[in-house]
């Protein structure tokens, strides 16, 4: 395929799909007609994959996920396709720059945070993989929120991403399948019926993922609710204008937003019907292709392996069970038992107040039937193990609690780092775990190296190539290679030079969007994630405040210069994250005006963090900011990029970062803080916060400054409720892990003044990090859980 050919069909695209000329289209049209110019060469692949599944009979993965971060995907899909150069001269010749197309497209926010975008990286390594699989998701209309500042604080706007054309999602008309929701179960002939009261549509939009190599697609089918019953026109004609359009905007309103938590979960009935919405299209579109391809039902576990994305679609088992029973006339054990064989559990938080639990009621009223099956569940679950302990079960406290419910419906449950698998054994699921011993099992996250190395650090994966040739793309672990290089001062001379670029490149963009200067020179300390009080921005911004005193006491003491980088959003009802947003605002206003610390320290808070901002952000990254209390953060994956981009940790032994410290070694990774045990034997002692800050004089005077107004001194008691939480309050150990974090930062100064052990740091970094791709994990999954064999791809 040269760029000639794909010329050709961009400009039919233009022509005779957009029906532009070349002289009136638009960057928009030209991104698009460039969309579906690749589009066209992932089509034969993606349709040569499913006869190949079908015709041998063979076994799929059906992924099953509220949330999929996909950002943007022009990209993505040239560089899987072998034609990113040709995409560029293509468009060069028609007078278009590529950059500025692939800048066009909207960024896919479908998801909040790590356990949406790990869904998209295990798309994009299925796909490498070639293993056959489904995702399914909802097509929301509206993503999560666009973020603003307002006087610092942060503000949110619709994400209107269906304004602009979406080339990648594809209109399957033939699948659709009606939803099903409350009214009442009765008996008829001895059995169960249940008549639902209302109904919706759920229409199938496919985008098709093409992996590594652009020999394999798969399918990421996301739903999009729509009205059963047609717009009522008799109440419109009667006068009732808004009337007419309401069951059409109930329907809607399943597929309309992305809820925006992440954490604390609320017990809405939108969100459970959307929850159910998904699941219950998810599963009679299995079934249905199952049957279409003339298996019988028993067979079902030889040919589906279901993977649960956290609770969120946990009502998949009672939903097959009630098809099968319902439907199919299947008994009881036996429909548990097809259950079980096909499903698998991810779990991906401890955090008490993220696990989801429905009152009875509500579940009971929107999903009556499946309300009697999780009941019939809980009890042959404890008829089958009667030493099951009484404060254990599905159902319990008028509350049906979606974790156990799926532990119980599942073959394999599992964690996503070492750290967390265990303690999903000792503290979540201990009484489980005694019940069934091997059940839970880990399967250590990762992410996919195209987008995360290849895609955004092009500067470096050119090096990496020129290095060790090509191909470690779908072979992370062969970034090894580079360790020998790593003693050659050329090596680490152009290591440095790929970074100094994307330094340079991430300064000039930060200074076109927000108007700072920065020094490419200087240390770029990053902390980019989601907003919340376990994840710590604001051990990060006292330190920051501690560090800008030490200058200006000190001016001339060889000070490292420093640009704290933080981006991320917080849920809209999180007061105590969205106060530290703020305050990191606040803070960076007085920081970066004055002139003492010009030179040496800068804090920058780009609004709207976002998959692509990250693709900005990571390759020109230092330091890697992973400062979680110890045993909160279930994994992390941002770690992982960071990692691989050549930016060492400083972190806590928590999630991932025991295994990125385990690989990378002791001397390449700043470690600070308590352990998960010394957490919480710390916690034991009433006055920790007060003790920890009373033996630290850096910590003492920073609470002092903040106290006293001088971050807000238009209201100087503004942050006198932030303060009293350390001191009072301090739940996640801020001032505990202050002095170590201080005394860790201190290294990584010392580090980043040697240039030369730096870059050895960096570079042994990137080298290592060939356990964290997402293909790594995947194979994990087919092996233990799904029971497919993967195939040799890329470790040959
Ligand atoms: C639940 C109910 C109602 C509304 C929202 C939710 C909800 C939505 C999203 C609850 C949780 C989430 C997201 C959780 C998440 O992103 N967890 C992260 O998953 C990553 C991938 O495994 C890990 O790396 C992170 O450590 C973990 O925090």
């Amino acid at each position: 395929m040269s760029h000639a050919s794909l010329t050709d069909d961009i400009l039919r695209h233009l022509t005779f799909t957009l029906a532009q000329t070349p002289e009136g289209a638009s960057r928009q049209d030209w991104r698009v007609a460039l969309s579906l110019a690749l589009r066209d060469r992932i089509l034969v692949p993606w349709f040569e994959a499913d006869a190949k599944v079908r015709a041998a009979g063979g076994k799929r993965v059906y992924y099953l996920s509220m949330e999929f971060l996909i950002g943007r995907l022009l990209d993505d899909a040239a560089i899987n396709l072998g034609l990113q150069d040709d995409a560029r001269r293509a468009m060069a010749a028609l007078g278009q720059d590529y950059a500025d197309l692939v800048e066009a497209e909207p960024d896919a926010a479908l998801g909040n945070g790590g356990l949406g975008r790990l869904a998209a990286c295990f798309m994009e390594s299925m796909a490498t993989l070639e293993c056959p699989a489904f995702g399914y998701g909802i097509m929301y209309e509206y993503g999560l929120f666009k973020q603003g500042f307002k006087d610092g604080q942060q503000t949110e706007a619709p994400d209107d991403w269906l304004s602009r054309p979406n080339p990648w999602g594809l209109v399957h008309p033939a699948a659709h399948y009606i939803i099903p929701f409350k009214g009442e179960v009765v008996t008829e002939n001895d059995r169960p019926v249940w008549r639902p009261s209302e109904t919706v549509r759920a229409e199938a939009r496919d985008v098709p993922v093409i992996g590594w190599g652009g020999t394999w697609a798969n399918t990421l089918r996301l739903w999009r609710a729509e009205p059963t019953t047609p717009f009522d026109l008799t109440r419109f004609n009667r006068g009732d204008h808004v009337g007419g359009a309401e069951a059409e905007m109930q329907a809607r309103s399943l597929s309309r937003v992305l809820y925006p938590d992440d954490t604390s979960y609320q017990g809405k009935e939108l969100r459970l019907k959307q929850e159910f919405f998904l699941t219950s299209a998810a599963i009679q579109d299995i079934l249905a292709r199952h049957l279409a391809e003339g298996h019988t039902l028993n067979d079902l576990p030889d040919h589906v392996a279901i993977q649960m994305n956290d609770t969120h679609p946990a009502i998949a088992g009672p939903e097959l069970m009630r098809l099968l029973m319902d439907d199919h006339g299947m008994e009881f054990a036996d429909a548990i038992a097809i259950a079980q064989k096909c499903l698998g559990y991810t779990n991906h938080t401890l955090l008490p107040e993220a696990l989801e639990r429905w009152a009875t009621y509500l579940f009971g009223s929107v999903l009556p039937r499946h309300m009697q099956i999780v009941e019939q569940i809980n009890q042959w679950h404890l008829q089958t193990h009667p030493t099951r302990p009484h404060y254990v079960g599905v159902v319990k406290h008028h509350e049906v609690r979606m974790g156990e419910l799926a532990f119980v419906t599942s073959h394999k449950v599992n964690g996503v780092s070492a750290l967390h698998t265990d303690l999903v054994k000792k503290n979540l699921f201990p009484e489980l775990e005694a019940l069934h011993p091997g059940r839970i099992v880990n399967q250590t996250n990762g992410v996919t190296p195209r987008r995360w190395l290849r895609m955004c650090n092009p500067a470096l994966s050119g090096l990496i190539t020129d290095t060790i040739g090509a191909g470690w793309e779908a072979d992370l672990d062969r970034l090894r290679e580079l360790e020998p290089h790593v003693e050659h001062r050329s090596f680490r001379h152009a290591f440095g030079a790929a970074k100094r670029t994307n330094k340079v490149h991430l300064s000039n963009w930060l200074g076109a969007e927000m108007g700072v200067k920065i020094d490419p020179d200087a240390m770029f300390d990053v902390q980019i994630k989601r907003i919340h009080e376990y994840k710590r921005q604001l051990l990060n911004i006292l330190e920051t405040v501690a560090r800008w005193k030490a200058i200006r006491d000190n001016p001339n003491a060889g000070w490292v210069p420093r640009v704290t980088i933080f981006g991320g959003k917080s849920a809209p009802g999180y007061t105590v994250a969205k106060e530290v947003i703020r305050f990191i605002n606040d803070v960076a206003v007085v920081i970066n005006a004055d002139p003492v610390t010009r030179d040496l320290l800068k804090v920058v808070f780009p609004p709207d963090y976002n998959v692509s901002m990250a693709e900005r952000l990571i390759p020109a990254a230092d330091l890697s900011e992973q400062i979680s209390t110890a045993g909160k953060e279930a994994s992390g994956t941002g770690n992982m990029k960071f990692m691989m981009n050549g930016a060492p940790t400083i972190g806590t032994l928590d999630g991932a970062n025991v295994e990125i410290l385990q690989e990378v070694g002791r001397e390449n990774f700043f470690l600070f803080g308590l352990t998960t045990e010394e957490v919480a034997a710390r916690r034991e002692n009433p006055d920790h916060a007060k003790e920890a800050i009373e033996a630290s004089q850096p910590l003492q005077d920073v609470l002092q400054m903040v106290v006293e107004g001088r971050f807000s001194p238009d209201q100087p008691d503004r942050y006198h409720g932030l303060v009293n939480r350390v001191w009072y309050h301090d739940y996640f150990l801020v001032a505990s892990d202050f002095a170590s974090y201080l005394e860790a930062q201190g290294e990584a100064d010392r580090a980043f003044a040697d240039p030369d052990r730096w870059l050895r740091m960096a570079a042994l970094n990137t080298a290592r990090s060939g356990f964290f791709s997402s293909d790594r994990t995947i194979r994990g999954y087919m092996t233990d859980i799904w029971d497919i064999a993967p195939t040799t791809r890329g470790t040959a």
